[in-house]
């Protein structure tokens, strides 16, 4: 638990700052907002107002369900050919948006270039779009030959009610290969979240564990819910493979469809982004006793952290003298670069608004070089990735689970395993172990730092006037809005172009990179538009 208070930040306080954000609105936005902008405390996290509709007419950096399953949790298996059921827009505007990078060896399939829909016309909204769909199967079938064709349904086929999922029975038996959909219409649920879910019963209904060949490497994990973006799993994997540890697949970040149907032969589940597969890490676990922690990645000593972590479960000398080996070489390095960074800016402020993992694990690596977080939210988690897991049993209403249809999972008698004994399992949990849990955001935040749900662009607008954070994490939808204010953005999504940032290499990579965002001269040019003297505000700026 952090020690301290954020009780003002240039000269106003947590309170006076979110009630300049919620003055003025309507009545109705104005309580619901209310509920979603909380100062923190970290020893008992308070209620947020978390996965609730957007009211229309925020400006919100949300995307949707259709985005959440085949953009984020599918999309990145590579050798899967993805076909986008509905008009053109959906498929083109998920065509290589998202910078989830694959590394596919010469002669292997890959389809991550491609953008395969069914383009549906008029016609087929009127008469239906099924045999349509089942044409593009066989098409796409002729074409190119792949293991696996995954199917989403967009807006309008939910609307129309096709049904998708029988096409993909009869193509499945017809072409001999696996076909399977997704019914992961973008109004279902209230974000991107939902998709997680549907993409997460989908994938374990139709991949995990297909192929049972063992697998007899020591130490074998999966990473669950790191998806590659600019290359973060390649830096986990090498980091790993420095240690002795093998991943089988990483969950969905660079890995193809054969690793993911065999990928239930680990020892251990570790999961990097809870909100968008802690599904799957459930499910593993209940059906072939793979349990799961939390890991993460993400920030020098957090990566030792994890490390030491996945090194205690397997309870083996030689790996945790490995490991603590790997660690003290590379911190050798890290810790250098990290100081002369950290000396430059410490003290100053970031605020940190993305997805729904990335606003918590990237304070750590801002922290790294002494720049604090003042404020942060994410876009679409739950209350548990704020409060920690054990809210869990407190939440009535899941505002999305009402769209998703559950899978009942049990033991699979046959193939159930359990991979630690129970004794040796509570003898880590009496030494604070924690298994299946998740302590959330909050609980790592200073008391009274500004925790802002679904942030929109006029509280943003408020919190760079008031408080002006000297960096802010965001992505796309407002990265230039941020910059024509004059703080530096950081797209904490795509890493602009940049990465990776996981691992203590990706550590040094970021350090540099905020570095060099913090030192230019650029800022100091930039005139925010509220500000009337442009000339007196900015006397260097270029003409
Ligand atoms: Fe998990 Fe992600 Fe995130 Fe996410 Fe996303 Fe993403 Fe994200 Mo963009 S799975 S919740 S739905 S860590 S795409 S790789 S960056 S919003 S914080
Ligand atoms: C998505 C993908 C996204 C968008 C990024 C952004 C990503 O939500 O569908 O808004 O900058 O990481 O690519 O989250």
């Amino acid at each position: 638990i952090p020690t301290g208070t954020i009780e003002e930040v240039e000269g106003v306080t947590p309170d006076a700052l979110r009630e300049q954000m919620l003055k003025g609105l309507p009545s109705k936005t104005l309580r619901k907002r209310a509920k979603q902008i909380v100062p923190n405390d970290p020893e008992t996290p308070p209620e947020i107002g978390a996965n609730s509709r957007t009211i229309p007419g925020i400006i919100t950096q949300r995307g949707c369900t259709y985005a959440g399953c085949r953009g984020v949790v599918i999309g990145p298996i590579h050798d899967i050919l993805h076909i986008t059921h509905g008009p053109v827009g959906c498929g083109y505007y998920s065509w290589m948006t998202r910078r989830n990078l694959a590394r596919v060896p010469e002669g292997q399939t890959n389809y991550m270039q491609y953008c395969m829909t069914t383009d549906m016309q008029e016609d087929h909204i009127v008469f239906g779009g099924e045999k349509r769909l089942a044409e593009a199967i066989r098409e796409a079938y002729r074409l190119f030959k792949p293991k696996a064709i995954s199917v989403y349904a967009t807006c309008p086929v939910g609307l129309i009610g096709d049904d998708i999922h029988s096409v993909c029975r009869q193509a499945k038996e017809e072409l001999g290969i696996n076909v399977f959909g997704f019914s992961c219409e973008g109004y279902k649920g209230v974000s991107q979240s939902a998709g997680h879910h549907i993409a997460n019963n989908g994938v374990f209904k139709h991949m995990i564990g297909l192929d049972d060949t063992p697998n007899d490497a020591k130490y074998k994990i999966n990473i669950l819910g790191e998806y590659n973006i600019g290359g973060d799993a390649w830096a986990i994997d090498e980091l790993l493979k420095k240690c002795g540890i093998t991943i089988l697949a990483t969950l969905s970040g660079g890995v193809s469809y054969d690793e993911i149907i065999n990928c239930h032969q680990a020892d251990l589940n570790v999961v990097m982004c809870h909100r968008s597969i802690n599904y799957m890490a459930e499910m593993m676990e209940t059906k072939f006793g793979i349990p799961w922690f939390k890991v993460n990645f993400i920030g020098a000593d957090s990566t030792a952290k994890s490390l030491r972590k996945i090194a205690k479960y397997f309870d083996d000398k030689e790996l945790m003298d490995r490991v603590e080996e790997v660690i003290a070489a590379e911190l050798a390095v890290l810790r250098p670069i990290q100081a002369e960074i950290k000396a430059k800016h410490q003290g100053k402020k970031a605020a940190i608004f993305v997805g729904g993992s990335r606003a918590h694990h990237y304070q750590d690596l801002f922290g790294d070089i002494g720049i604090e977080t003042v404020s942060a939210g994410y876009e679409f988690a739950h209350r548990d990735d704020y409060e920690g897991r054990d809210v869990l049993p407190n939440i009535k209403i899941d505002a999305d689970s009402r769209n998703i249809e559950e899978l009942d999972v049990e033991p699979d008698e046959t193939r159930f395993r359990p991979r630690i004994s129970p004794e040796a399992k509570q003898k880590l949990i009496d030494a604070g172990f924690a298994f299946s849990d998740y302590l959330g955001m909050m609980r790592e935040m200073k008391k009274r730092a500004l925790v802002i749900d679904d942030i929109s662009h006029h509280e943003l607008e408020h919190l760079i006037k008031t408080w002006k954070p000297d960096i802010i994490g965001s992505g796309i939808k407002d990265k230039f809005i941020i910059e024509k204010m004059g703080v530096p953005c950081k797209q904490l999504h795509s890493y602009d172009y940049g990465g990776p940032y996981a691992s203590f290499a990706g550590a040094i990579n970021f350090y540099k990179e905020i570095d060099r965002m913090l030192s230019t001269k650029v800022w100091s040019y930039v005139v925010p538009p509220w500000v009337k003297d442009r000339k007196a505000a900015a006397p260097e700026a270029p003409a």
